[in-house]
């Protein structure tokens, strides 16, 4: 019974949210840089400038220093006693402007020493390869995965990364959240930029160029799992999906339908990625609305890129109530969301669920029988400062203590009681980092308190939450204290 005895425990963050230098040894401008701060109090979101504008707020170009602090940051979660980190290799540190011929060696050099670091320390890294970070010259010249152009930029950036990192990463991921962009009515032109670099415009079928360009992400995916078992035999590349799964707000089967179609839009990536084709209600409904962007030669590259595991990030789940929007095909859209009554939530309006994750955790499982990570799950809260205490903190976070206790109970129960195969948890973030969401400072996940916030008043200086001391022995005892 329990987690298996080589079980990766560790954190993750993402390239962007976390290193700032956002011009420095030779790097590019990433969407990630166009981002503007939002605020969750005043409900201002982010906005995504054309280019990086003079006077406006842009809180990825310093983020939290990460750049300059990884080695003691790092330092500091090895005392937690991780046995695995989470991060993402910015694009544009490699390939400022995503159609270079070659690649910046500086920016190669930054991460083989990080991953250098890693190993002295005895964490194993676990890789994304795009987490939010495209390069903007990809969204500016070539509207982002809407050319397939940068099917090819992103599989030679995907092949420099596997050539040169051989030996130091084993565990790699493809595109972080990939499948976001599915709730495309709700947040589309957010998510699309994110993922895929893809602008929208006033006017734009937004749900044709998310089919479209979310294909030529799956097969840029694909092609990149095939270079990475060509490369290194040893490298296992995941998926990275975000899973939040869907209920229906009641028994009634008209509910139960309009929840299953709302697990068919937001997740047929998994199928796709993990299966190597697509499942028959995508083409079913690529042909009702007359899409034809699988090209010749497409659906042998997807079959011969599946991945090796389930690499996915879970915070919530959600309930659908039907609406005959949609007629007979009971299709859903986010509008069709109910608050879960049986939920509380964030004061971000996140729902917090831990039974979901076991339920997820069974999803997959039962689908494609893979092992699985769990790559990000974690607790955003306004975290406050009090009098440091006896035991050496000053943050008292018990909530977030609270909600990463009661999700790790449901996973262990889904590998004792489910037998499903599970790798590896990295909970987000173990370090508090710019939200990706919001762009906010404010919003915090960390074990390590950052000083910086939204008014930009901080000093960037480190300290320990309580959280840190109770992670540190859910580690040493292998998650059986809790
Ligand atoms: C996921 C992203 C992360 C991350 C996390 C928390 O969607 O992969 O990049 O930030 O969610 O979200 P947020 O930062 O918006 O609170």
């Amino acid at each position: 019974m329990g987690f298996r005895k080589d079980f990766l425990w560790g954190g993750a963050i993402a390239a962007h949210q976390a290193e700032g230098a956002w011009d420095v040894d030779g790097k590019g401008v990433s969407i990630a840089d166009v981002m503007t701060a939002g605020d969750n109090v005043t409900k201002t979101p982010r906005r995504i400038t054309r280019g990086v504008l003079e006077g406006e707020d842009y809180p990825n170009h310093k983020a939290i220093d990460f750049y300059y602090h990884y080695k003691e940051d790092l330092k500091l979660c090895a005392e937690m006693g991780f046995k695995s980190f989470r991060t993402s290799i910015a694009w544009t540190r490699i390939y400022p402007n995503g159609d270079d011929e070659q690649p910046n060696e500086a920016g190669l050099k930054f991460y083989d020493e990080m991953f250098d670091t890693m190993k002295e320390l005895g964490i194993e890294p676990v890789i994304t390869l795009s987490h939010f970070e495209m390069p903007y010259n990809l969204a500016a010249k070539y509207n982002g995965f809407m050319d397939r152009r940068c099917i090819g930029f992103f599989e030679r950036f995907a092949r420099t990364c596997f050539a040169r990192y051989k030996g130091k990463v084993k565990y790699w991921m493809t595109f972080n959240e990939i499948n976001n962009q599915a709730e495309w009515r709700a947040m589309g032109a957010h998510h699309m930029v994110q993922e895929g670099a893809v602008l929208v415009n006033e006017g734009d079928d937004m749900e044709a160029m998310m089919y479209e360009s979310a294909h030529n992400e799956l097969v840029a995916s694909a092609l990149a799992v095939k270079a990475a078992h060509e490369i290194d035999p040893d490298a296992m590349v995941g998926c990275m999906i975000g899973m939040n799964g869907v209920y229906p707000a009641t028994p009634n089967p008209a509910d139960v339908l309009n929840a299953q179609q709302a697990m068919h839009q937001k997740y047929y990536f998994v199928e796709v990625h993990a299966r190597g084709h697509y499942p028959s209600h995508m083409l079913k409904k690529f042909e009702r609305k007359g899409y034809d962007f699988i090209k010749e030669g497409d659906a042998e590259i997807l079959e011969a890129g599946k991945v090796d595991y389930i690499g996915f990030s879970y915070y919530m789940s959600f309930a659908t109530q039907f609406t005959g929007r949609f007629g007979d095909t009971y299709d859903f859209s986010e509008e069709d969301y109910v608050r879960n009554t049986y939920l509380k939530a964030s004061d971000w309006g996140w729902q917090i669920d831990p039974i979901g994750l076991r339920w997820v955790l069974n999803w997959f499982n039962d689908r494609f029988e893979l092992p699985m990570m769990i790559v990000e799950n974690g607790f955003g809260a306004y975290d406050k400062v009090i009098d440091r205490t006896e035991e050496g903190y000053m943050i008292d976070d018990q909530y977030r203590i609270d909600y990463l206790s009661a999700h790790i109970a449901a996973m262990r129960d889904a590998v004792n009681y489910d037998g499903v195969d599970l790798l590896g948890y990295q909970m987000w973030a173990p370090i508090d980092i710019v939200s990706a969401s919001t762009g906010e400072y404010d919003k915090r996940y960390g074990f390590i308190y950052v000083n910086e916030n939204n008014a930009h008043t901080g000093d960037f200086s480190r300290d320990k939450k309580k959280s840190f001391f109770w992670y540190k022995n859910v580690i040493a005892t292998n998650g059986e204290e809790l």
